[in-house]
C-alpha cells in the first residue's frame, strides 16, 4: 500500500522519477515523469549519464492521495526509430485519445520527438513508426489553448544539442552563442489536429529582458536552457524554463502562445540536483507547481525524485518565488 503524498516529499520511492509532467484528465492528476535507471556510470556535461529506456505513468485521486504506479507505459523496445536516452516527455488528450510525447536519440544519435497514442490517460502507449517530421533536440510540452489550438514547445541545450540546429540543419561541432548575442530560444510549431505531425514551420521564441531586448548569452542566470512549459493564468501566457548550469526555474509572460515573452523573475531556486525541471498545473482550486531533485539518492544527478509544492500568485500575476526545503 502506497503512502499518501505531501508537498516536497518524494512521490514514490520504488523507482528514481524525474522531469514530471502533470495534468490533469478523467477528475484525476496523471503524471508522465522519466525513469531514470539506477546505474553507477560517472556524469558528463553531455548527460549520458542519463540512460533511461521507458515511461511509466503515474496517477493521484487527491493531491494528498497516494501516486500510484500505473506500469510500463512504453519502451524504447517498441519504438523502431529509437536508439536509447527516452527524456522528459509530455502528454496531451484530445478526442479520446492520449498522445504521449518523448524525445529520444535516434540511430545517428540525433535527439528527436516521437508520439504514441492510447485510448487512457495511463496507456500502454503505442508509438508511432517514426519521430514527429521536423523534430529536433528535446523536452517536448505540449499546450492546447482554448480555440482548441496546440501548440509544442521543446529544446534543449548542450547534451540535448538545441546549438547545433542553429542554421536550421545538424552542425555536430556547432556551440551555444556567447557573450553579449541573444540567447537561443526554445522552439515552438502550431501540431495538426491529429496531434501527431506540425502545422506549421518552428519558430524560435523570443525572450526579452524588462526594456524590451533579448535576453543574452551570458545572462546565464536568466538564458533559456531547457525544460519548457506553457500555461495560461488570467488571460496571459507563462513560459517557463530551467537555466541549466545556473539550476533555475524561470518565467517569462506573453500576450500569445508564439510570445514574445518578457522575462518577469524565478519560480524555485535551486534543487538538491544539477537538473531542475518542471511542469505548472491547475487542479481543484489551486495550482501547483511538479519538480524533481536528487534527495532519494543523497544528491546523484541521475537518481531524481519528482515531487509537488503549490504554487502562489501575487495579486499583479507574477509568481511567489519557491524556495526547496
Ligand atoms: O532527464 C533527462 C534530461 O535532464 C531532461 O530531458 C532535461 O530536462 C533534464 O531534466
Amino acid at each position: 500500500m502506497s503512502n499518501n503524498s505531501k508537498p516536497n516529499t518524494p512521490l514514490v520511492t520504488h523507482i528514481y522519477t524525474a522531469d514530471p509532467s502533470a495534468h490533469v484528465f478523467e477528475n484525476k492528476l496523471y503524471i508522465y515523469p522519466s525513469h531514470d535507471l539506477d546505474h553507477n556510470e560517472p556524469d558528463n556535461d553531455l548527460g549520458d549519464q542519463y540512460k533511461m529506456e521507458d515511461y511509466h505513468v503515474f496517477s493521484m485521486d487527491d493531491i494528498d492521495a497516494p501516486c500510484v504506479d500505473c506500469g510500463e507505459a512504453l519502451h524504447m523496445k517498441d519504438v523502431p526509430w529509437v536508439s536509447k536516452q527516452m527524456w522528459a516527455p509530455d502528454a496531451a488528450h484530445k478526442n479520446g485519445v492520449y498522445y504521449l510525447y518523448f524525445p529520444a536519440k535516434d540511430k545517428d544519435d540525433i535527439f528527436r520527438i516521437g508520439v504514441a497514442t492510447s485510448d487512457t490517460p495511463a496507456g500502454p502507449f503505442k508509438a508511432q513508426p517514426s519521430y514527429i517530421p521536423g523534430t529536433y533536440s528535446i523536452d517536448p510540452a505540449v499546450f492546447i489553448d482554448d480555440d482548441g489550438k496546440a501548440y509544442m514547445y521543446f529544446g534543449g541545450l548542450w547534451g540535448g544539442q538545441l546549438q547545433k540546429w542553429q542554421t536550421g540543419t545538424f552542425d555536430p561541432n556547432a556551440v551555444e552563442p556567447s557573450g553579449k548575442n541573444p540567447a537561443l530560444g526554445p522552439i515552438v510549431a502550431e501540431l495538426n489536429d491529429d496531434l501527431l505531425t506540425f502545422k506549421s514551420e518552428t519558430r524560435e521564441l523570443k525572450i526579452l529582458d524588462e526594456d524590451g531586448n533579448p535576453i543574452t548569452a551570458e545572462d546565464t542566470d536568466r538564458r533559456y536552457f531547457e525544460g519548457p512549459w506553457m500555461h495560461k493564468y488570467n488571460g496571459d501566457y507563462y513560459l517557463s524554463y530551467s537555466t541549466g548550469d545556473t539550476h533555475y526555474l524561470v518565467y517569462a509572460v506573453g500576450k500569445t502562445p508564439m510570445g514574445p515573452f518578457t522575462y518577469k523573475g524565478r519560480i524555485l531556486e535551486p534543487v538538491n540536483s544539477w537538473t531542475t525541471h518542471h511542469s505548472i498545473v491547475e487542479f481543484n482550486g489551486k495550482w501547483y507547481l511538479f519538480y524533481h531533485d536528487s534527495s532519494l539518492s543523497g544528491g546523484v544527478n541521475h537518481k531524481r525524485c519528482m515531487k509537488y509544492t503549490e504554487l502562489v500568485y501575487n495579486t499583479d500575476g507574477t509568481i511567489k518565488t519557491i524556495t526547496p526545503p
